[in-house]
């Protein structure tokens, strides 16, 4: 009986040696401590032991299965600490390495130069506006004195989402909007997207952006119009920057006015820039027809005003000598990079 339970301690302890998972270590327990298991079956056999026998090997059988549970303890907080030490390692992290860089990119050109055209204007004392790119033709057209048989339907041919809305041609209808619901003193730049039919080559897209300009109260005239517009174009250009007004035609403006900057590039001698001319056109603009202050709910009679439109896609063409305007709504990162 005392070989036999010598013999069960040394296999346990030998065993115990060996056991790497807690599997390992249970089932290891199971086999020695379990109700079948080595040492139990022991403890069953000792009624064939005489009565003074049985208490001696009775404290033994105790003692040993007080060691076997001690070493089982030791080897599993052995084994625990082993498997959090590794699970540690796995997970170090190292708060001192630089951080994975992310790629930042930059500003898209027609941003670029629209956040310094409404720079321009905010400091001379402008708002920004802002409108629905779906509209109703009377805020496109109609109202800005242009019929359904007018000639400009056909040069502002757009997408018609209904007989009645369409794409905007221009963000002229945003200036109307703010006519309708507020009174002069109005001094506003309504920047966005305009869309018309065009099919898209070098210099055409059918979405494209415009940057339109809207002054009306007592006593506004055609000079008050032309010394604004220089001193943006000499915000934008340059404080050497030459302009000149040329006569044109609007249905929305009376009279109209294109004006051009001389070119920086050759100051008025004709190069590639300006295609021989000297002259680069940078804007469209006018004193506001009676007829849409009318529609717009302000009196001719005692207020007057000029408006501008500003094609911001040709002007960034010209800054940036960028040659086709498809490059712009390409995403091409080789080409986005470089401003
Ligand atoms: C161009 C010409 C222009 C306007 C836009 C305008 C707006 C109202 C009343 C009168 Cl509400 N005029 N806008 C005036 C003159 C020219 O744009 O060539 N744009 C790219």
């Amino acid at each position: 009986m005392k070989d036999k339970l010598q013999g069960i301690l040394r296999n346990a302890t030998e065993d115990l040696a060996k056991i790497q998972t807690s599997k390992e270590l249970d089932d290891l327990r199971v086999r020695f401590l379990g109700k079948k298991g080595e040492l139990t079956a022991l403890l069953k056999s000792m009624r064939d032991l005489s009565a003074e026998e049985r208490p001696v090997i009775g404290q033994m059988v105790n003692d040993v299965r007080a060691t076997i549970e001690e070493a089982l303890d030791k080897q599993r907080t052995l084994l625990e600490r082993a498997a959090l030490d590794a699970k540690l390692r796995s997970e170090t992290l190292d708060v001192t390495l630089p951080g994975t860089p992310m790629p930042i990119g930059n500003k898209h050109p027609l941003s670029i130069v629209l956040d310094e055209v409404k720079d321009a204007f905010l400091g001379l004392g402008f708002s920004i506006a802002e409108g629905p790119e779906v509209e109703y033709d009377h805020y496109n057209f109609e109202a800005l004195n242009i019929p359904k048989d007018h000639p400009a339907r056909d040069t502002q041919d757009t997408f018609y989402v209904s007989d009645n809305v369409v794409l905007r041609t221009q963000t002229s209808p945003v200036q109307v909007r703010t006519m309708e619901k507020s009174k002069p003193p109005i001094r506003i730049i309504s920047p966005g997207r305009v869309f018309r039919t065009d099919t898209a080559d070098a210099t055409h897209s059918p979405l494209f952006h415009q940057i339109e300009g809207l002054v009306v109260d007592k006593g506004i005239r055609m000079s008050d119009l032309k010394g604004i517009l220089e001193r943006f174009a000499k915000n934008l250009y340059g404080e050497d920057t030459v302009v000149r007004f040329r006569p044109h035609h609007f249905p929305f403006t009376e009279p109209s006015a294109e004006m051009d900057i001389q070119c920086f590039q050759c100051h008025g001698e004709g190069c590639r820039i300006c295609k021989g001319e000297g002259w680069i056109e940078i804007l469209g603009c006018g004193m506001v027809h009676p007829h849409v202050l009318e529609n717009c709910g302000i009196d001719p009679e005692e207020y007057s005003g000029y408006a501008f439109g500003v094609g911001l896609e040709r002007i960034v063409m010209g800054r940036y000598k960028i040659d086709d305007i498809r490059l712009f709504y390409e995403n091409d990162a080789r080409f986005l990079r470089q401003f």
